[in-house]
């Protein structure tokens, strides 16, 4: 059955639900093509992707007006000529510049009052997205983590040296000040702005032993897939809002990477780690997170269209696109 034109659109359901969002309308877009915090090329490509696949189109016909940032392109262009390594961390100039622009561009959305959706990219321009909102919501606003990895690892605990490893960690203040700022504070643009206890994981099944001792150390709550299989996917959610929003009064920022969904479901990504959620399991975290009213702002990061064939690339950019969707107020009824 068709609806009729007196059936309100998903975009008025949201509205109606809103309790953040000074213009719930709109949705406020920033497309991050950026690759620097992670080794693989073609992670940049992944917003064009989306953009191409329709996402945007998508969003309009759920009743939004969507506001997407100018010059996605100045992102290619801010590479530095030279970027030597700061300790281990890799590109830490180029990083800290495009997560700085991120940062600016989530702000102006969430000081419109719309909803910051912003697409990578690789997940070190969470830094930005979460300074971003943070200006704006304060550290009234809680984080919800969806990821196979828990991108904790501090300047002095990273291995790899890969940024996209590293975001959690700058943002919840737990780098020591001379691990990162022997180049006059490279990183020193980003406050602690979230708290330890304002944070939670779900999807998690590959964490560094570096990571699983800051976990432990500071308490920080997270439901790994182990959690998934004993509890299943609804009663996960409702404990991890409980954790962090237990009246459901708190702004949300959900930063999705599409690693935590099985390789099966989302194969063109740079460190796919089997056993990840199910198609609906991630599904349903985005339609729980709806329902709450309580959604700011919302990445979705690492589609990667370079890794695997053209079927994998079009499987992991339409299921990209369908949890932006549910996020939004998309339903299956
Ligand atoms: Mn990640």
């Amino acid at each position: 059955m068709s609806a009729t034109t007196d059936s309100p659109s998903d975009a008025q359901l949201m509205a109606q639900r809103t309790k953040f969002l000074k213009t719930p309308q709109t949705i406020g877009v920033t497309c991050v093509p950026f690759s620097g915090g992670q080794p693989k090329g073609g992670v940049d490509d992944g917003p064009v992707e989306m953009i191409r696949f329709g996402i945007v189109d998508q969003i309009e016909g759920m009743g939004y007006d969507v506001s997407i940032s100018d010059g996605m392109d100045k992102y290619r262009s801010m590479r530095p000529a030279s970027d030597p390594p700061v300790g281990k961390l890799k590109n830490p100039r180029y990083v800290s510049l495009a997560a700085r622009r991120v940062a600016d561009q989530v702000r102006a959305h969430c000081a419109s009052g719309s909803l910051a959706l912003t697409l990578g990219g690789d997940h070190s321009i969470a830094m930005g997205t979460l300074v971003g909102s943070t200006a704006v919501y304060g550290d009234d606003l809680c984080v919800l983590w969806i990821d196979a990895h828990a991108d904790i690892n501090t300047p002095a605990t990273t291995d790899s040296g890969n940024l996209h490893g590293c975001p959690l960690s700058f943002i919840l203040g737990l780098c020591d000040k001379q691990d990162h700022s022997a180049d006059d504070g490279l990183f020193g643009w980003i406050k602690p702005c979230v708290r330890t206890d304002s944070l939670v994981y779900i999807g998690l099944r590959d964490v560094d032993s570096g990571e699983k001792a800051i976990l432990r150390k500071h308490g920080i709550k997270a439901f790994s897939m182990h959690d998934v299989d004993r509890y299943g996917i609804g009663r996960v959610v409702e404990m991890a809002l409980d954790h962090v929003n237990p009246e459901r009064t708190r702004p949300i920022h959900m930063s999705f990477d599409v690693d935590a969904l099985d390789p099966s479901v989302a194969p063109a990504t740079g460190t796919p780690v089997r056993g990840g959620l199910t198609f609906r399991e991630g599904h349903y975290i985005c339609e729980a997170v709806a329902e709450t009213g309580c959604l700011v702002a919302l990445d979705l990061v690492e589609v990667n269209p370079a890794l695997g064939d053209p079927e994998s690339l079009r499987q992991t950019v339409a299921v990209g696109c369908s949890l932006v969707r549910c996020s939004l107020g998309e339903t299956l009824l």
